[in-house]
């Protein structure tokens, strides 16, 4: 009986242990955190001036209430997150121990510049981060006099930095100028040469290391290995930690003993440290520091403030750092829609496919086939749609880094081997290798394929990353073909055709859903031709490329609703044009619009404006006349008056021209 009382007993034990066992096993920890969200500290925080009042202890509070903050903001609105997350302790102490505005952040990129947002008045903009006609998602002049640079492609920081600091000095001011650079924006050739010049002209100045051994993608490169070896172990830091608590903690004498521990330990890093990158260039260096240490990170930064030399503080932080999920996965979490935070990023499922999808598909079925096809990316692998393929032929993908020169006259060497680049970089940072394009690739007539993703108009990241320039800078260098897919297909055929070519190509498309094909669109390819759409008689003729042939295709319905007819010509080939075939489409027409997704100046409207031989014609291009702000596609395209209602205005905007043309002709042939 008393057996049977015990075991029942023990058995009861048990159950309740496991009970309470799985139910802390499953408790969504990384979300209790963020379900009341308590700025106590932070509703009171304008500007950085408020930090002075705080303690430490108080500071570290701050940084958790950002993070919450960020996490419910990004949440609902999209934007950066991870590198965000990661930065929180490192701006909180810059800003405590800098004297912002009259010293000067200077964030490298700017993806990573919330807290320095939140810490200077902007929490209300956060309601429309990156929203058309709302807050930026990175620094802009415009927007605070605590931002310097309009930022967006990497690598630029030190350089900025370095002109600000001696236009000051020429102008008799000293104040700190501190760039901060993440591990990935430092493989761009840019910072080297930054560094060299500092180095050289051994001006006082901090750089700020931001090191998470991440880009979007994992960081690439032998740079990225040394610091990677120059940092110790998280467990390293862990087990760091605990000795100096452990130490401090001794009665009496903690303290000396620690002080002790810690000389000892500076001479060893010295002789193991002494020199490396930074110390060769001429700068001093620091590190590596817990870049989620509030207290270090501010005796650093005080200390170094004296020294009288360019500084390189080495600082490791944890991308993604205070959400389970971004800590786990900070590559998803580098850019997101607006998400559930309970669930974390759900993977969007869509019967759509985009350009992006399109071009990873047609490049696994061309890759197949030809194994002297390779792809290279500058540190967008994801981003381009390329990861498939480096997953499939890992011997035939390159990663090089944020190094868009480097990658060009890269695949120009392997061109000359005989092998068939395709070099796969969004438009906007192509803008880096204009001289490599037309210098390695061009000039010595190379076949090597660019695919431009993200050309055109680009949502939400605003005028650092709007894709508009590519055609009017690479349309007027000799023996180039630019191409402009609309179609699944018709990518593929582009593709394939490029591979034919013993000479440079682009093929450029969008950030948004390729066009269901038809048995006009997906037609064969034509060298120089496009396709026109419908080809019996209309008196407005639409010209367009790409996605917005779309936009063109809605222009047709809406006008042809209020008795218009207008065709479409869909070009696909942006250079070299068909002339004479181009001439005789267009003859028939009054009215002809080119519509770019692109700036206007120096694009494809141009060449064919020059093609109209008859003096009663109107031939006119709309698109891009200005650097472009953030906002959705659709807002955007709008706002440049290239989205089908704005076509439909400017066609019958047109329409008293065009009538008045017709009635002088009539006269003249009278005459
Ligand atoms: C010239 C250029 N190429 C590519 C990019 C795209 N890009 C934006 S952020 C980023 C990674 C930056 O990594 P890192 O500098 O280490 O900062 P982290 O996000 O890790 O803090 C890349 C590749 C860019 N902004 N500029």
């Amino acid at each position: 009986m008393l057996d049977i009382n015990i075991l029942g007993l023990c058995f009861k034990h048990i159950k309740t242990a496991l009970i309470i066992w799985s139910c802390l096993f499953f408790y969504p920890f990384h979300i209790r955190r963020y379900s009341l969200p308590d700025y106590h500290l932070l509703s009171k925080i304008e500007s950085p001036n408020d930090l002075n009042k705080l303690t430490t202890k108080e500071l570290i509070q701050l940084s958790s209430e950002i993070r919450d903050f960020i996490i419910n903001s990004v949440s609902k609105t999209g934007g950066h997150f991870s590198s965000n997350l990661g930065i929180v302790e490192l701006t909180v102490a810059l800003h405590k121990v800098f004297n912002s505005p009259k010293d000067k952040l200077i964030f490298d990129v700017g993806h990573q510049c919330y807290p320095h947002k939140i810490l200077t008045g902007r929490k209300e903009g956060f309601k429309t981060n990156r929203q058309y006609k709302g807050m930026s998602g990175f620094t802009r002049r415009y927007e605070s006099p605590h931002d310097f640079a309009d930022a967006g492609h990497a690598s630029t920081s030190i350089s900025t930095a370095l002109g600000i600091l001696l236009g000051e000095e020429l102008q008799g001011e000293f104040n700190y100028i501190i760039p901060i650079i993440g591990d990935a924006a430092l493989t761009g050739g840019m910072a080297y040469e930054a560094l060299n010049n500092l180095g050289h002209l051994k001006k006082k100045m901090i750089v700020i290391l931001n090191d998470n051994n991440m880009a979007i993608d994992s960081s690439v490169g032998a740079i990225s290995s040394k610091l990677s070896r120059m940092t110790t172990t998280r467990s390293y830091q862990k087990f760091k930690h605990f000795a100096d608590w452990t130490m401090l903690h001794i009665p009496f004498w903690g303290k000396f003993f620690y002080s002790i521990v810690m000389r000892w330990k500076k001479s060893i890093k010295t002789l193991f440290y002494k020199s490396n990158i930074f110390t060769d260039l001429g700068l001093k260096y620091i590190g590596p520091i817990d870049g989620h240490n509030i207290n270090e990170l501010i005796r650093v930064l005080t200390r170094v403030k004296d020294l009288d030399q360019p500084v390189l503080i080495h600082v490791v932080t944890k991308k993604g750092r205070g959400y389970s999920y971004s800590e786990e996965s900070p590559g998803l979490y580098h850019g997101v829609k607006p998400f559930d935070i309970k669930q974390g990023v759900v993977p969007s499922v869509s019967n759509k496919l985009t350009y992006t999808q399109a071009f990873s598909k047609a490049i696994m079925t061309l890759g197949k086939e030809n194994k002297q096809i390779v792809a290279i990316t500058a540190a967008m692998m994801s981003g381009t749609g390329l990861a498939p393929f480096f997953k499939q032929y890992p011997k035939r993908g390159f990663d090089v880094g944020i190094t868009e020169e480097h990658a060009v006259t890269m695949a120009a060497g392997m061109a000359i081997s005989g092998i068939r680049p395709i070099v796969s970089i969004y438009s906007t940072f192509i803008q880096r290798s204009v001289d490599q394009i037309i210098h390695d690739v061009a000039i010595p007539g190379l076949p090597v394929i660019f695919t431009l993703d993200r050309a055109g108009i680009v949502p939400a990241d605003g005028e650092a990353h709007q894709g508009l320039f590519d055609i009017s800078l690479f349309r007027s260098v000799p023996g180039m073909t630019i191409l402009a897919p609309s179609t699944e297909l018709e990518m593929e055929m582009m593709l394939k055709y490029a591979l034919t070519l013993d000479t440079p190509s682009i093929i450029r498309y969008s950030k948004d859903y390729v066009l269901d094909g038809s048995e006009v669109l997906d037609r064969p390819l034509v060298q120089g031709c496009g396709v026109l759409y419908p080809s019996d008689s209309c008196d407005i003729l639409l010209i367009t490329y790409g996605e917005l042939v779309r936009e063109a295709l809605l222009a047709i319905d809406k006008l042809s609703s209020i008795d218009v007819n207008a065709a479409l010509y869909s070009m696909r080939f942006l250079t070299p044009l068909d002339k004479k075939e181009l001439e005789r489409i267009i003859k028939p027409y009054d009215l002809v619009v080119i519509i770019e997704d692109a700036i206007i100046t120096g694009g494809v409207g141009e060449e064919i404006m020059g093609l109209s031989s008859r003096e009663t014609q109107t031939v006119c291009s709309i698109g891009v006349s200005d650097f472009l702000t953030h906002g959705s596609r659709a807002e955007l395209k709008k706002h440049a008056g290239i989205d089908s209602d704005s076509i439909v205005n400017f066609v019958t905007s047109k329409s008293e021209e065009v009538r008045l043309k017709r009635v002088i002709e009539k006269i003249k042939t009278k005459w």
